[in-house]
C-alpha cells in the first residue's frame, strides 16, 4: 500500500528521535589522527589504509564493535581510529591511497566524496568492480581543490558508513594562510544497543530518514570538551558524516563566519548564527573568543523539526569548549582565507529535469527513483565535456534528500524560484519535501558519473543515477 499524506501525518510520532545529550564525559574531544605519509618525495603522500573491524569506546566504558579504514604504516598502538584517518595533502600534490580489503565477507570501494577523481577512481562498481577481501588497489589522482572531503564505501554504504567506514581529506592550497588553531569536527550518530553493539538494523524509520540513532558523536566519540585560548580566533571545519540526521550548529553570544562550503573558499564571508549541515555537507568557518578565561561555552545542534516528514532532529548539546589563559596567536582575518568565485553563467544553457520520488509503503521497504527508474535500471544520462548544464531538481517526495552529484562542483541558482544570494561551490545540498531547486553545473571530466540522495538508505533503495560525459 502506497502511503499517502494522511498515513504520514498520522506516523508523525514514529519520526520523534527521542534524543539524549552527549554522555557526562568531559574527555577532551579526540583530534582526528592524521594519516602517515610514506611516500619520501615532497610530490606525492601515500598512505595505506585497511578496511577492518575493530573495536571502539564511543561512549565511555562500552566497547563497541564497528569498522575503520586503519593506516597501516601508523606505529600508535593505540586503538584504531573512528572516524580517520585525516590525510593532509596539497593542490597540486599526487595522492596514492592504497587501500586493502580487510573485511572478511563484502566487497568494497573507496569514493573520495566531493574530490574530482578520475571516474575509475570514484567508486562506482559499474565503472571499476569492487574490491575483493584480501585485495588491495591503489587510488592515484593529482589533487585539484582546496577544502575538506571524506571518504567512504560506495558499496554496502548504509551500513558501513554507520559502522565507520570514513576517512578525512583536507587540502590547503599553496600558501594558504594558518589560523593559530585549527580543528575538525565529524558529526554523525549511532543508535548503541545495550551491549555496546550498533544497532545496523534498519527500523522503518531508518528506511525514511537513515539509519540514526540517539547517542550523536563528536569525531567518534559521545561529549567531551576542548580548551581554547581567550581571544583567539579559531578556524573550524565540520563535515556531517551522519547517514540520515541533520545539524544545525550554534554557540550563544557567538556567530560563525564561513568562509567555505564543501569546496574551495568563498568570495566574501557569510556571516551566520546557525550553520546547518545535511548529511555529506561540509562548512570551513572562523570562530572568534573573545570571552575570559573560565568562560564554559557550549556547541550544540538546534531543533531541527521543519514540520514535515524529514525528521525530528532534537536540540543536543555536541561540545563545550573552555576559554582558558594563553597566546591567542597572530590574529587571523576571514578575508584572508577568501578567493575569487566564478559565477557560473546560465545564459543560453540547456536545462535538464531531474525528478526525485520516494514511494512509501506502509510496513514495507519504500521505492526511490531518479527519473522514473531505480539505480541501477536506468538509462545512463548523456552530457558533453566542458559543457554548463542547468539541472532543475524536483523533489517529487515527502522526505527531505541531501542531493550529491560526483565529479563536479555545482552552484545553487534558486530555491522554489528564490534566487540563492549565497555563490558557494558546493557537491552536496538538501532540498526540502516538495522543493525544487536549479543548480548550475560544468562536465568536468569524462566518464560515468553517479548523483544521488546522500542518505545512503535512499540511494541503495534506488535513488540513485549515472550520467555519462563523453568527449
Ligand atoms: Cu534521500
Amino acid at each position: 500500500m502506497t502511503w499517502r499524506v494522511r498515513d504520514l501525518v498520522l506516523v508523525a510520532p514514529l519520526f520523534a528521535c527521542g534524543l539524549t545529550g552527549p554522555s557526562s564525559s568531559q574527555d577532551e574531544v579526540r583530534e582526528i589522527p592524521l594519516a602517515v605519509d610514506v611516500d619520501p618525495d615532497s610530490a606525492t603522500v601515500a598512505i595505506e589504509l585497511r578496511a577492518e573491524w575493530t573495536d571502539r569506546e564511543i561512549v565511555e566504558g562500552r566497547s563497541t564493535p564497528a569498522l575503520t579504514y586503519r593506516d597501516v604504516a601508523a606505529v600508535s598502538d593505540d586503538q584504531p581510529p573512528l572516524p580517520g584517518p585525516l590525510v593532509e595533502v596539497e593542490v597540486g600534490q599526487t595522492l596514492d591511497v592504497w587501500l586493502t580489503n580487510g573485511l572478511p565477507d563484502r566487497e568494497t570501494t573507496l569514493h573520495f566524496h566531493g574530490m574530482r577523481t578520475p571516474d575509475v577512481l570514484d567508486g562506482n562498481p559499474l565503472v571499476r568492480p569492487g574490491i575483493d577481501p584480501g585485495r588491495t588497489v591503489l587510488h592515484r589522482f593529482v589533487v585539484q581543490d582546496p577544502g575538506l572531503y571524506w571518504f567512504h564505501p560506495h558499496m554496502f554504504a548504509d551500513e558501513h558508513v554507520e559502522l565507520g567506514l570514513q576517512g578525512l581529506v583536507v587540502v590547503r592550497a599553496r600558501n594558504e594562510p594558518r589560523a593559530s588553531r585549527e580543528r575538525i569536527f565529524v558529526l554523525d550518530d549511532v543508535d548503541l544497543l545495550p551491549d555496546g553493539s550498533m544497532n545496523v538494523e534498519p527500523s522503518h524509520e531508518d528506511h525514511h530518514l537513515g539509519r540514526h540513532g540517539p547517542t550523536v558523536v563528536v569525531n567518534g566519540r559521545a561529549g567531551g570538551r576542548i580548551r581554547a585560548v581567550a581571544g583567539a580566533t579559531e578556524r573550524w571545519r565540520f563535515v556531517n558524516t551522519a547517514n540520515g540526521r541533520h545539524f544545525a550548529l550554534a554557540m550563544a553570544g557567538h556567530r560563525f563566519d564561513v568562509i567555505g562550503f564543501d569546496g574551495p573558499p568563498l568570495d566574501e564571508v557569510a556571516s551566520m548564527d546557525v550553520v546547518e549541515l545535511a548529511p555529506g555537507e561540509r562548512r570551513d568557518l572562523l570562530v572568534h573568543f573573545d570571552g575570559a578565561a573560565g568562560t564554559l561555552i557550549q556547541l550544540e545542534t538546534l531543533d531541527v523539526s521543519q514540520g514535515d516528514h524529514s525528521g525530528d532532529w532534537e536540540r543536543t548539546a555536541l561540545l563545550t569548549v573552555e576559554l582558558v589563559p594563553g597566546d591567542p596567536g597572530e590574529p587571523v582575518e576571514a578575508r584572508d582565507f577568501l578567493r575569487p568565485v566564478e559565477r557560473m553563467s546560465t545564459a543560453d544553457v540547456a536545462t535538464r529535469q531531474v525528478v526525485l520520488e520516494a514511494e512509501l509503503h506502509d510496513g514495507d521497504m519504500p521505492v526511490m527513483r531518479i527519473n522514473g527508474a531505480v539505480w541501477p535500471f536506468g538509462e545512463p544520462m548523456e552530457a558533453r565535456f566542458g559543457e554548463t548544464e542547468v539541472w532543475e531538481i524536483q523533489n517529487a517526495s515527502e522526505l527531505r534528500h541531501p542531493f550529491h552529484v560526483h565529479g563536479t562542483f555545482f552552484q545553487v541558482i534558486d530555491r522554489d524560484g528564490v534566487a540563492e544570494t549565497l555563490v558557494a561551490w558546493r557537491d552536496t545540498m538538501p532540498i526540502g519535501p516538495r522543493e525544487t531547486v536549479r543548480i548550475a553545473l560544468r562536465y568536468d571530466a569524462p566518464g560515468r558519473w553517479m548523483f544521488h540522495c546522500q542518505i545512503p538508505e535512499h540511494a541503495h533503495m534506488g535513488m540513485m543515477a549515472d550520467f555519462i560525459v563523453r568527449e
